[in-house]
């Protein structure tokens, strides 16, 4: 049966400290999306963009959590509720969710939705852990939290809306890191998360690392949701991002990963987040986030 995506953008840019990630999903669809995901042989449905206030209307240290710092909170909330909802409605369709970025805080949209009605695993291609919390954060930007939040141990406060139910450690697995708070690897060290470095990668090579992050996502749970961070690949591939760090994985290896992911058949929703053309050349970021979607979503050469 041909596999329906329904593309929904979050414009967010609450999460980073520079603006410009809230043109993400444009840049994503004005690269080619639509036409990518045709070549995928996957039938794409564009929902729009989800209504997102602006960030220079809003106060960022409103609305502050009991303990800790995380900037644009309510909006944050705002936005990854909405999502969360879009999210589990596709799924409901059988249709599978790409949602655009935006900044990674619309991964804790995204996680809820897709655990509302299932058990999941997450794989996170990211240079980032993305494992802060509010007390830990050295930023508040809620960038660096989302995959603390989908395990629920994020504390905003009121936190209902930030926890997706059956999302555990033992079925994350994080691929690429290059860059951790302390507080992150101490909870990386002291959990059963699975974490692979770009040293794991240059050791064991990308298809042995994403075949186990797979395996792992993918144990007793009724599918993977994905989350690629476009700083996972090197700067020099990917310029358009607002946190660049060195010694990303090639453009060669982010397209193996994302084969294999197709190959596994078990991609239950996809997320391209950190897309920032401002910062961009010649919206090459956009059109690698297209591209690696399409493999994720099955494309082949022949
Ligand atoms: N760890 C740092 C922080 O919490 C930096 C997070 C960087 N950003 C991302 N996430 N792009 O992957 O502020
Ligand atoms: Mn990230
Ligand atoms: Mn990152
Ligand atoms: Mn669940």
């Amino acid at each position: 049966m041909t596999r329906t995506v329904r593309i929904i953008g979050a414009p967010t840019d609450y999460g980073a400290n520079r603006r410009g990630v809230d043109m993400g999903p444009s840049a994503i669809r004005y690269a080619g999306l639509a036409e990518q995901l045709e070549n995928a042989g996957v039938v794409p449905e564009d929902a729009g963009d989800l209504p997102v206030p602006r960030a220079e209307e809003r106060d960022p240290e409103a609305n502050q959590p009991t303990e800790g710092h995380a900037k644009f909170l309510r909006e944050t909330e705002e936005v990854s509720t909405r999502l969360a909802d879009d999210v589990a409605d596709a799924l409901a369709d059988d249709v599978t969710p790409l949602v655009l970025g935006g900044d990674h805080s619309v991964a804790i949209g995204s996680l809820v939705g897709s655990a509302r009605d299932a058990d999941i695993g997450a794989i996170w291609f990211d240079a980032h852990g993305d494992l802060n919390t509010p007390t830990t954060t050295p930023s508040g930007n809620v960038h660096g939290m989302p995959l603390a939040a989908g395990l629920g141990i994020a504390d905003f406060g009121g936190v209902e809306w930030a926890n997706a139910p059956g999302l555990r450690p033992e079925n994350v697995a994080l691929v690429g890191l290059r860059s951790l708070d302390d507080a992150e690897r101490e909870l990386i060290r002291s959990t059963d998360l699975t974490a692979f470095t770009m040293s794991d990668i240059d050791e064991r090579g990308i298809t042995d690392v994403v075949d186990d992050a797979l395996a792992v996502a993918t144990d007793g749970t009724d599918g993977v949701h994905v989350s690629l961070d476009l700083d996972w690949l090197d700067p020099k591939e990917a310029p358009g991002v607002g946190t660049p760090v060195r010694g990303g994985v090639s453009y060669r290896e982010a397209h193996s990963a994302l084969e294999t992911v197709a190959h596994s058949e078990s991609l239950r929703s996809l997320e391209v987040v950190e897309v920032n053309p401002i910062l961009d050349e010649h919206n090459e970021t956009a059109e690698l986030a297209t591209e690696l979607a399409a493999s994720a979503l099955g494309k082949t050469i022949l």
